[in-house]
């Protein structure tokens, strides 16, 4: 069972390098937050990246909300990823068929799969996607999350549609390294399962966000890393760095209790 054995045993089932590295990285940072950084400035981006680095496993972006975008951008975000030893998931939601994902994945201002360890698709327009997204993202040892279920209340994405994703999945196992999901779903092969709408303070944001607590996430329903936003970074460009760190660390120290409890590995 995937969720009661460690991340780091789970790495060596991993063919894929990202899926790899993040199980270790994980185990050897003790941390299975993910921070969604969702603010419009180059400078604001950094500085709370910088910030969270040290309590993270992934950095998740929204490459194309940032207003001045740039080349360095990009070099200082890896530099970042280094000096804190974590990896970076372009947060894509890539929608289209394989040719055009392809396009989009690998050109454009942001060439997206030049610098993102980890990216994500809507099942929806078929396996067409995963092809063309891993006719770029493979070579270059990049993982690819699909979105089988959202955090969004009344989203499409449940039921026969989130079977669906799963069995597209499992025939790209090579590639395709996990979920977005709101739980752990049954079957023997090992999938990563990310989830968002993670919050200690609220249950929602009034646009249809919901919440829960990491321990409900990590422990309750077997899900391996939390993606939180707002949560962490507040509001607009972001609290003070001190604010920041501290809830990054809140965060991480509750997402990591709950996965040792999971794991049976809590000290007494
Ligand atoms: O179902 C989803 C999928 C994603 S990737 N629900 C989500 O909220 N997300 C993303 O997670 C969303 O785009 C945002 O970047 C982040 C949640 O941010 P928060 O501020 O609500 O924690």
């Amino acid at each position: 069972m995937a969720s009661t054995k460690t991340y780091a045993a789970r790495a060596e089932g991993y063919a894929n390098p990202a899926a790899r590295s993040l199980l270790e990285l994980m185990d050897r940072k003790k941390t299975n937050l993910c921070v969604s950084v969702d603010v419009t400035r180059k400078s604001s981006l950094l500085r709370i990246i910088d910030a969270v680095g040290p309590s993270v496993c992934l950095v998740k972006t929204h490459i194309d909300i940032i207003e001045d975008f740039d080349e360095d951008l990009v070099s200082q975000l890896q530099h970042l990823s280094s000096k804190h030893d974590f990896l970076i998931f372009e947060d894509r939601k890539f929608a289209d068929i394989g040719n055009t994902v392809a396009l989009q994945y690998s050109r454009g201002v942001h060439r997206i799969a030049s610098w993102s360890h980890i990216t994500n698709a809507h099942p929806v327009p078929g396996p067409g996607i995963i092809t063309g997204l891993a006719s770029i993202g493979q070579p270059l040892g990049r993982g690819l999350l699909l979105l089988a279920e959202m955090s969004s209340a009344g989203t499409l994405a449940a039921g026969a549609y989130t079977s669906a994703a799963i069995d597209m999945a499992r025939a790209h196992r090579d590639f395709v390294i996990g979920f977005i999901a709101m739980k752990r779903f049954d079957g023997q092969e090992d999938f990563l399962i990310l989830t968002p709408g993670v919050g200690l303070d609220v249950k929602g944001d009034g646009m249809g966000q919901q919440y829960r607590t990491p321990r409900e996430v990590i422990l309750d329903r077997g899900c391996d890393v939390i993606i939180v936003g707002r949560g962490i970074y507040g509001k607009g460009e972001g609290s003070d760095d001190d604010v920041i760190k501290a809830q990054a660390e809140r965060y991480r120290e509750e997402g990591w209790k709950a996965y040792l409890e999971r794991t049976g590995q809590n000290i007494v």
